[in-house]
């Protein structure tokens, strides 16, 4: 079609933005930007409010707080207090796998428990319902730890869940305690990280102080097992030597979170939803954190030996060399293969808050050209790199999130890097406390856009006509009517682990299977072939 406009990335966004009125594509040129190809990137407009009338690929704070965050841990029981559409469209829907260690090892994953607000709560309270229903859930489960979610209606009303649950927590002997994470809160499900980031921090973190004995004990933050991935890097981190403590929260438990103050390194997988937690884990007690990526063979083994490096151990290091050495040559059989068939395809994706920068190294992998692409509730440090966070504006949307004031904890903070030890480090590659963001590893000419519309979708596949797309399930089936194959990076529709290196390999496989696919050139029905035919024939 308009394949001149690909080289013509400035003209392309005039294009997305020329049909809303003024004052919005104004708004909206600000979270399109042309990258350069270098650390010097421009200034891209995010975690801003969703112009409304404009079809948002978003969701709400619940979502980030009761799904996101809270939804891969199998022995907190959750509660949603709220209309039970709420609870219902949170159930399952999210591809988080679990696997409790022995059969009779609680999983309370599969339920969905809501307290059914009614009128008469939405008009008289919903304390007492919830109250009710705290000990309900309790009599039917037994559960270590019960955690309530707020909806919409009861920040509406002022429903107090703190002190339902506090009354709860001393009736029940439990740990009873809630998510102020009113859908409403913040612009999208990022406010609902935050929220669950603090009280998790706050109620269980550092509460038991059993260590285990090996020396080289990690939290694995920011990774949600979807489609297994995380089974897939527990198994390299075992196989290395490497202790998991904790996960934040795929395939977790209560226990290893209330013990995760007892690892010696925080690994931050997904720095969007996670980065508050390794930022007080570090004020508080001093474990310092790096940013990891097991999406893609070569960031997998970067990653790891990152790992393997801090902790300095000569043995380690060669065994995690070993695992990397086991694992490769099957990878590369397989790169080589779908390279063949996938080799400058091109490629956009709009996913979340990390995956659009994280499954561009599978992309390259495979030789594909990543066109464009963006996150749907990121901040800008995510795209711009955490240089930028001084320049961050806290905006009214922002302020009303809670930031807990963390400090030392007097007896188990512990330096566990000296200064000079941690410039030796970063000179080996092992840069703490650092991201450096989407935007400075998109080549020159391509699109970084946050959060587009359903409108500014369809103008970017008619212009680009890209081979793959990668969103969700809202995305999918109306890209696919255009004849344009969507792959959904949130859940891996069927399929996946994609993580690791086995799981770079389901990916290369899953990737060449829909662009190689035939089936998109009979997308065309018979009687518009027929229409066709007669404009050509005149019959
Ligand atoms: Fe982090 Fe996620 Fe993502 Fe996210 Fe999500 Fe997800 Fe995602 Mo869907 S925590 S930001 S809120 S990596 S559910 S596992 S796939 S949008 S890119």
């Amino acid at each position: 079609m308009v394949k001149e406009s690909i080289y013509n990335p400035e003209e392309i966004k005039d294009k997305l933005v020329a049909d809303f009125p003024s004052k919005i594509a104004r708004k909206r040129a600000k979270a399109i930007v042309v990258n350069t190809g270098t650390d010097e990137t421009p200034q891209i407009a995010a975690n801003a409010r969703t112009v409304p009338g404009l079809i948002t690929m978003r969701g709400c704070a619940y979502a980030g707080c009761k799904g996101v965050i809270l939804g891969p841990t199998r022995d907190v029981l959750s509660i949603t207090h709220g209309p039970i559409g709420c609870g219902f469209y949170s159930w399952l829907t999210r591809r988080n796998q679990t696997r409790p260690p022995k059969p009779e090892d609680e999983n309370f994953m599969t339920y969905c428990l809501s307290t059914d607000m009614q009128e008469s709560e939405i008009v008289f309270g919903g304390e007492k319902k919830l109250a009710q229903a705290i000990e309900e859930a309790y009599q039917l489960f037994k559960p270590k730890t019960i955690v309530v979610h707020a909806t919409c209606p009861v920040g509406l009303i002022g429903d107090d869940i703190h002190q339902v649950t506090r009354a709860a927590q001393e009736k029940l002997g439990i740990k009873v305690f809630g998510f102020s994470c009113e859908g409403y809160k913040g612009v999208s499900q990022s406010a609902g990280h935050h929220i669950a980031n603090n009280q998790i921090f706050k109620h269980m973190v550092g509460t038991d102080n059993t260590a285990s004995p090996s020396p080289y004990r990690v939290n694995l933050l920011g990774e949600y097992n979807i489609g297994g991935d995380a089974f897939v890097i527990e198994d390299l981190f075992a196989r290395c030597g490497f202790e998991l403590v904790s996960t934040f929260c795929g395939n977790s438990d209560h226990d290893s979170m209330c013990r995760s103050h007892t690892a010696e390194l925080n690994l931050v997988m997904c720095h969007r939803s996670i980065n508050y937690m390794a930022d007080m884990m570090e004020t508080k007690y001093g474990i310092p954190w790096i940013k990891v990526n097991f999406i893609g063979a070569e960031a997998t083994a970067k990653s790891l030996r990152k790992i393997a490096r801090y902790f300095g151990d000569e043995k380690l290091i060669e065994q995690t060399e070993r695992v990397i050495e086991e694992e490769m040559p099957a990878v590369s059989e397989a790169r080589q293969l779908y390279q063949e068939r996938c080799r400058g395809k091109k490629v956009m994706l709009f996913v979340g808050g990390s995956r659009a920068h994280h499954y561009q190294e599978l992309f390259k992998e495979l030789g594909m050209e990543v066109v464009a692409a963006g996150y749907e509730f990121a901040h800008r440090d995510d795209y711009e790199g955490r240089r930028v966070l001084p320049s961050i504006t806290v905006d009214a949307d922002s302020r009303n999130i809670e930031e807990l004031t963390v400090e030392k904890d007097p007896e188990r903070y512990k330096e566990r890097v000296s200064p000079e030890k941690c410039a030796e480090l970063a000179a080996d590659g092992v840069e703490f406390k650092d991201y450096a963001g989407m935007m400075p590893e998109m080549e020159a000419g391509s699109l970084t856009i946050d959060e587009p519309s359903h409108h500014e979708t369809f103008r970017l596949l008619e212009l680009y006509k890209p081979d793959l797309y990668c969103a969700g399930v809202k995305e999918k089936y109306a890209v696919q009517k255009t004849g344009i194959p969507c792959l959904q990076l949130h859940s891996y529709d069927y399929g996946g682990p994609f993580a690791g290196f086995e799981g770079a390999i389901n990916f290369y496989k899953d990737v060449d299977r829909l662009v190689s696919s035939r089936i998109w050139s009979y997308l065309e029905a018979p009687w518009q072939r027929q229409t066709q035919v007669k404009a050509t024939y005149g019959i």
